[in-house]
């Protein structure tokens, strides 16, 4: 049982094939160690000011500082990234639209145990959706080398096919040791947990997550992205961050308006059309399972 590394230049349809199989996979270097030193940088007021973890999940040993559209251009590349983008659009298959769900630094301080074993897509209420529909896509960026000593992420490989609800010690997971600048991407239903910090450094990572986008948000875009920054924002990000409708409807303004126009006027409103084509072949789609399905 390994976690399968590809090179930087691989395709999404690469990356995709390995979370389908796997649930999760390493992109060495994806970005030069020199971009996650600036996130750092940008980023080293905040990561001070972050307090330890409320509780065991979360760890008391570890900080986990959010908001990062907000305090870091550096992350807004890496939350803009089009190796994870495509990867996304490809593992989220026939979602109209989807969404960044959460921006999240993980600094797992020495001596911090390992986090329980679980499926990122329980915060879900723990919704047991069917075997192979993923609703998230969830990157952890190195920002520091990930090492089995110092924290790296554990993860069962092949986990995702497995049934909801299953326990697993850390015997059955491997660490996802990474380079500063590779990617471990993985998916909702993958099992996996911080590993534990035997080391006598701090594991920094950057979680950056996205799902469909008929689900709720963890972080909370709308409050952690100050109005006057998000209306600095690149449009695709904007809508990135929840600035949209999601699938065909949701989130829509008043008389049916494209929630970017209010925070941006001059924005090209994409208006329903588009969405309603992309909703039109979502419903075929689905058709077409059941039709196969009966
Ligand atoms: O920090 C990590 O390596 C993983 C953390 C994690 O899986 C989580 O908090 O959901
Ligand atoms: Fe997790």
């Amino acid at each position: 049982m390994k976690i399968e590394h590809l090179s930087a230049s691989s395709t999404p349809a690469e990356v995709c094939a390995v979370l389908a199989r796997d649930g999760a996979v390493v992109v060495d270097g994806l970005v030069p160690p020199a971009t996650m030193d600036r996130a750092r940088d940008e980023l080293a007021p905040w990561l001070d000011a972050t307090p330890l973890g409320p509780d065991d999940f979360t760890g008391r040993r570890t900080r986990r500082t959010g908001g990062l559209v907000a305090r870091s251009t550096t992350c807004r590349e890496l939350v803009m990234h089009p190796l994870v983008l495509d990867t996304t659009r490809g593992l989220l298959e026939g979602a109209t639209s989807f969404q960044l769900h959460l921006t999240q630094v993980i600094a797992i301080g020495p001596g911090e145990p390992a986090q329980a074993i679980h499926r990122d897509q329980w915060a879900f209420d723990f919704f047991p959706f069917p075997r192979g529909y993923e609703v998230q896509c969830n990157t952890i960026w190195a920002m520091s080398d990930f090492t089995a000593e110092n924290g790296a992420t554990r993860v069962v490989p092949g986990s995702n096919r497995l049934d909801d609800g299953l326990a697993f010690k850390e015997a059955d997971t491997v660490p996802a040791e990474m380079t500063k600048g590779s990617v471990l991407i993985y998916t909702g239903a993958v099992y996996h947990g911080g590993g534990a910090n035997r080391s006598s450094g701090t594991r920094y990572g950057v979680n950056i997550t996205y799902n469909r986008s008929w689900l709720r948000q963890e972080e909370n875009q709308y409050l952690a992205v100050p109005l006057d920054v998000a209306r600095t924002l690149p449009e695709d990000l904007l809508r990135l961050i929840g600035y949209a409708r999601g699938a065909y409807a949701l989130g829509y303004v008043d008389d049916l308006r494209d929630p970017i126009e209010v925070v941006r006027p001059d924005a090209t409103a994409t208006g329903f059309g588009d969405l309603s084509s992309a909703a039109q072949k979502a419903l075929e789609r689905a058709r077409e399972a059941s039709g196969a399905a009966r």
